[in-house]
This record gives structure tokens, sequence and C-alpha cells, in this order.
């Protein structure tokens, strides 16, 4: 492999990339460094590639590094020959981005949750503010549910990897929402998609 991806198996961010390079015929390309890390405990190695001290970042073969996982989506679709995950051009590529950019605001407020209630001392924890992040998984879903079933079924694009990600995320940590209940239609086309080897292959160790 020519490049080397910063990765941990819970990441649902991580997991977006690991799904598009199984889709596009890519997994050989990219070596894995695995590494643990959190706001409260960072990891060296990916400070010294990342300020942001995130993962994925993606070491390329001249040693540049790409970040966050938007950017590194983008540059791995312009590697391969079959359907581009990211629409070139047209309205296509607006609506299928908006609706990847609704599932990346699902996963930060989902993953900015699991580090007040995991991470920090519990006498320390704010509820309203909880509350605030867990509205915008909850308006984020509904909106999936309602307006973009049919578009996610349509194609397992950027769109669509970045909504199953973040519903195996909320799988993950957020067992006890039980968001299947308000989203029966999203709840079929997940348990669809779940099965496509890029997603098994990519499931994160149970909590
Ligand atoms: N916008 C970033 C992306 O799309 O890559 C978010 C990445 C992110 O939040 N990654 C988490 C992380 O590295 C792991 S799931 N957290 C460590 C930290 O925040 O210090």
């Amino acid at each position: 492999p020519t490049m080397t991806l910063f990765h941990n198996p819970a990441s649902p961010f991580v997991r977006k990339i690991m799904v598009l390079l199984h889709e596009t015929g890519q997994l050989g390309r990219v070596a894995i460094e695995s590494v643990q890390l959190a706001p409260t405990q960072p990891s060296a190695a990916v400070n010294a590639s990342n300020p942001a001290g995130k993962i994925p970042a993606l070491r390329l073969a001249d040693g540049g590094v790409l970040y966050d996982s938007r950017v590194i989506f983008d540059y791995l679709d312009q590697q391969h020959v079959g359907e581009p995950l990211i629409p070139r051009d047209g309205h296509a590529r607006w609506r299928r981005l908006t609706l990847a950019a609704l599932a990346d605001a699902i996963l930060d407020a989902a993953v900015l949750i699991r580090y007040e209630s995991f991470l920090r001392p519990a006498d320390k924890r704010w509820q309203d503010w909880l509350d605030g992040q867990q509205g915008k998984i909850s308006r984020g879903l509904a909106e999936l549910e309602s307006n973009a079933v049919a578009e996610l079924a349509s194609h397992f694009d950027v769109a669509a990897i970045g909504a199953a990600c973040a519903l195996g995320y909320l799988d993950l940590r957020q067992p006890e929402l039980a968001w299947r209940a308000a989203c029966p239609q999203l709840a079929a086309w997940y348990a669809e998609v779940s099965q496509r080897p890029s997603m098994t292959h990519s499931a994160p160790p149970a909590a």
C-alpha cells in the first residue's frame, strides 16, 4: 500500500472511508494505522499529522496528509474508474452532498454526546447541552425518514454511506434511542444496506 489511514474501528467517520475503499475496490491501496484517541487522551501520532487531533487522516505516498473524512472521501473517489460516489456535477451533486452533511451532523452530535457522557465526570455533565445535541439527532433522523429514504435507496453513494454509518453509530452508542420505532422506512433501508460486504466488513466491535 502507498497510503496510510489513521484508524479506529469504533469511529464512524473512519468507517465511511473504509466503506468507500471496499465499494470501490481500493482496500489494498491503504495501510491501516490503529490509534486510540479522545479529546482528553490525544494521540501524538495523529496530532503530528492533523492539528485537530482527529481521525480519519490519510497519509499519502509523498508524505502529505489529507483530512477530514469529507476531503479523504472526495480524494479517494477520484482514484477509481467506477461510477463516482460523489456525483461530479449538477443538482445531484449538491443534493447528495447536503444529505451527506446531514449524516455528518448527526454523527457530530452523537460523538459529542459520547464524550460528554462517557469522558466527562458525572457531576460536571450539562443536561441542557446534551438535550440540545440529542435534538440535532432526532431532527436529522426525522428529516431522513420523511424526505430522503427513496433517495438513499436509489444509490449507495456519499449520502447513503454517510447515513448508514450514522445509523450504525447510533446502534453502537445509543441503543436505548430505539430510532427504528420513529423511522420505520429508514430502518427497512438500513436493514438491507447493512448486509453489504462493505458494511459488515467495517462494522464496529460491540460496545
Ligand atoms: N469532521 C471530522 C471528519 O469528518 O473527519 C470529524 C472526525 C471526528 O470527530 N473524529 C473523532 C475523533 O477523532 C473520532 S469518531 N475525535 C478525537 C477528538 O475529537 O479529539
